[in-house]
């Protein structure tokens, strides 16, 4: 801490701000205050709001420098950050006084923020989570920076065709100029790619790596507030250009587009967001990503470093380095590069201080997402790294033989290299070996990561290497900010000032008592309804369509993917739909009325994903168009899911689901967020949700479905063994031949997807159906004894 602890920001007045506001409007956007319109006011209050930033961002910066602590950087390929304005109001405390300020002059507080584009930076959970990490570290008055990329295009905006098709269209998301970011053009470093790597000869294992490409990587720096606090950290996210605008010998020759093409491939490489998430293909421009980003931030934090004037070997006293997934990986042979080659240390003295600097977060236990990249690509790309991955993997596995001798197995599994054509550098391995510290996500998570692709690991390297960190979100965007109403009544019921809440997350537990109490629960349940009216409201401007608010609110949001099971969920709405068709309109009015809403992105390269939306977009048209069922069976799949639409729906949820193939979800994080706004939960026993089901109580989570021990097995029984659908699930048998007979229009193209059910089925649908279904009506049954579920609601967020 460089602060004294809770030192508060900013001493602004009503007029200060319209004063700053008017000034901005005239000086920085040269528009005159009298015919501006919402999008300009966003902007002038941004930049109003910035001043403050930046005041306290400058005098946080030059107490690190003085007091130079232990720095913790973050690197991540993704920064799924949203909307700052609100937050920054938020944090600064000011939201207040600038509504009061902009009401003066005319406008809307709403309407401005609603102007501001989201920073997508990211495609899902390990982005966000990123983004919820440097908001608590600069709320903690931690030393944390972030490293990442300046992407040109964030996550693609999704669009829905009229057949119910994924359309991607780019997301230009800095065609206004963008308030929040410091450009620093004299910060800057170059970055090398492809030329030769000497060996030095002299076996001093250093080398010399010479011509090839040199990028320039420059630096734009995002201020980050902590919440009721000066602390203002940064991140800093590198964009790339060419070293020298364009090659004269080639213009002077008279080759023009040999000229520009050299500078074009420069700026190519902060482009854009490879938009998918648990898939890796060997693509050279994903590799020069990785590698850019990871070398420019690297001679940053070494500079910063080298001006604390100690010598190199206390690097890692000054410096730890958290490598967000593998993504980062290429870190750990860049700084044995810079260590050996320019510092000239030896092998041992180098590889002591990387292995005491890094720190390796995994996300995934999926096979399909494991980093690999082939061994050619790497050669070519980066040919001294190549060299020095070789030189590790061959010190590494002398030591793994001589503590297992003669098992050539295991050194097999463990190398760097996996054999094969072509052969590929395991990044997972090398991420781990690198490393300090490997932590997964979750409990079950970081267990399975040591049971199954670490194991060899954690028998060479001793269990006291790998731990879990179980994830968090912070509760300042996903409480305070997104359901406001609903903090404001905790505030007043806990009696403790906000910000003593939102910083120690157990003083909730102070409103168990409140579940009892009959006028607390008639409040708590008439936040969530305006909640629901919000998101309704929100539909009817964005989509024109009309969502019933009283009824069930049931909410799947996150990326599709085959493991997440999206498609279990749509194939129970059909369940459900085909069921009331068969009722009497007296057997109907007894039911429970729901709503169920889905939204989330699906790689553009991911076909059954794909498919998976056009279901439930054509399943929607004909149950909302049912005069039969309409009013106790709405569906609805939100287009173009984001951060902003996130703070929309969580809110308003009565119940959401997390129902992957158990062992298949790292952690999940709106998970958390759910329940932190009085959100039930529906789900698998996987990830977070079962440690939510330790604090919350079991009695208030909805678990279905196999347990990870048992999934193995069942595979192993698909495959071996597999017994007809209509034995053994003849529900799902029924809903598969409805969609397959064209209940949602012609059945032909869904067959595919329908297919990976009845064949194989990797991820068990067939065998978790009818206790999904089971589960669901628990959750129909418990919604029809309101003030049981009211107190429900309650003890989650408690
Ligand atoms: C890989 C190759 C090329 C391009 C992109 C990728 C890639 C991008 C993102 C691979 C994986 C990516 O993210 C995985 C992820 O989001 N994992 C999620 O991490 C969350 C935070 O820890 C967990 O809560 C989720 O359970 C986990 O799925």
């Amino acid at each position: 801490k460089v602060w004294k602890a809770g030192t508060r920001g900013v001493d602004q007045d009503v007029s200060d701000i319209t004063k700053s506001f008017v000034n901005h409007v005239q000086t920085s956007l040269a528009r005159q205050a009298y015919n501006l319109d919402d999008l300009g006011a966003y902007q002038a209050a941004a930049l109003s709001v910035r001043d403050n930033l930046l005041v306290n961002w400058n005098e946080t910066q030059l107490n690190y420098t003085r007091k130079a602590p232990k720095r913790a950087y973050y690197l991540s390929l993704e920064f799924l950050m949203g909307r700052t304005l609100d937050n920054a109001l938020l944090n600064l405390g000011l939201k207040d006084k600038y509504r009061k300020g902009v009401e003066q002059l005319g406008f809307n507080m709403e309407d401005l923020l609603e102007k501001e584009r989201d920073a997508a930076l990211g495609n899902g959970g390990l982005g966000r989570l990123a983004a919820c990490y440097l908001d608590s570290g600069a709320s903690q008055e931690l030393p944390l920076w972030g490293y990442g990329l300046r992407y040109q295009y964030g996550i693609f905006q999704q669009l829905i065709s009229p057949e119910g098709n994924q359309l991607e269209a780019p997301d230009p998301w800095l065609e206004n100029q963008n308030p929040w970011e410091l450009p620093r053009l004299d910060v800057t470093y170059e970055v090398r790619f492809y030329g030769q790597a000497e060996r030095s000869g002299s076996g001093n294992g250093r080398a010399a790596w010479t011509g090839g490409q040199e990028v320039l990587a420059v630096a734009y720096d995002v201020m980050i507030p902590g919440y009721k606090t000066k602390t203002t950290n940064n991140l800093r996210l590198w964009e790339s250009k060419p070293k020298r605008g364009f090659d004269l010998n080639s213009f002077n020759a008279g080759n023009y587009e040999g000229a520009v093409e050299s500078s074009n491939s420069a700026a190519a490489i902060t482009s854009v967001l490879y938009p998918n998430d648990h898939t890796t293909f060997g693509k050279e421009l994903r590799l020069k990503q990785q590698y850019f980003w990871t070398a420019a931030s690297l001679q940053d934090i070494l500079r910063r470093f080298k001006n604390v004037g100690k010598p190199i070997t206390e690097f890692p006293d000054y410096a730890a380095i958290q490598l967000n997934d593998t993504h980062p990986t290429l870190a750990i042979p860049e700084l044995m590069r810079i260590l050996i080659d320019e510092e000239e240390l030896s092998w041992d003295e180098a590889w002591k201080i990387v292995t005491n600097t890094f720190f390796y977060t995994n996300h995934t236990v999926l096979p399909e997402a494991l980093e690999k990249w082939p061994v050619p690509l790497v050669e070519h790309v980066l040919p001294r790294h190549m060299q020095i991955i070789y030189d590790i993997n061959l010190y590494f596995l002398q030591a793994v033989e001589k503590k297992f001798p003669g098992d050539r197995e295991r050194l097999t599994r463990m190398s760097l290299i996996e054999e094969g054509y072509p052969k590929q550098v395991r990044m997972a391995h090398l991420a781990c070996i690198g490393s300090r510290k490997v932590n997964g996500v979750a409990e079950l998570h970081s267990e399975l990561v040591q049971t199954t692709i670490l194991k060899d690991f954690v028998e060479f390297e001793g269990v006291s290497k790998f731990g879990n960190v179980t994830n968090g979100v912070t509760p300042r965007r996903w409480l305070d900010q997104c359901n406001f109403e609903l903090s404001d009544l905790i505030t007043k019921t806990l009696k403790l000032e906000k910000n003593v809440w939102l910083k120690d997350l157990t003083k909730l537990e102070g409103l168990l008592p409140f579940a009892e109490n009959k006028a607390f629960r008639a409040e708590w349940a008439a936040i969530k309804q305006r909640n629901k009216e919000r998101l309704a409201r929100h539909v009817q401007t964005t989509l024109g369509l009309e969502v019933r608010t009283d009824a069930m609110f049931d909410v799947q949001i996150k990326r599709l993917h085959e493991y997440k099971r999206q498609t279990l969920n749509i194939l129970g709405v059909i369940h459900r739909y085909i069921t009331l068709k068969g009722m009497t309109p007296a057997e109907r009015k007894k039911s429970n009325r729901k709503v169920v809403f889905f939204a989330g992105k699906a790689a553009p390269a991911y076909y059954i994903a794909k498919l998976t939306i056009r279901l439930i977009v054509n399943v929607a048209r004909v149950i909302n168009a049912d005069p039969d069922t309409k009013d106790f069976l709405q569906l609805y799949f939100l287009p173009d899911y984001s951060v902003s639409l996130a703070e929309v729906l969580i809110p308003a949820s009565d119940i959401s689901q997390h129902i992957s193939t158990a062992g298949t979800e790292a952690s999940g994080t709106s998970n958390m967020k759910f329940c932190l706004n009085g959100g039930l939960l529906l789900g698998t026993v996987d990830g977070a949700n079962i440690e939510i089901a330790e604090e919350v109580g079991e009695s208030n989570v909805f678990f279905f479905g196999h347990l990870t021990p048992a999934v193995e097995d069942l595979r192993y029984q698909h495959t071996y063994h597999p017994i007809p659908i209509e034995e053994k699930c003849p529900a799902l048998a029924n809903v598969l031949n409805q969609v397959s007979a064209g209940l949602f229009g012609d059945g032909a193209p869904y067959e595919p997807l329908l297919n990976t059910i009845r064949q194989g089925d990797y991820y068990l649908i067939t065998d978790d159906f009818d206790s999904y279904i089971a589960a669901l009506a628990m959750v129909d049954e418990a919604y029809l004894d309101r003030e049981e579920w009211i107190k429900k609601s309650i003890r989650t967020t408690a």
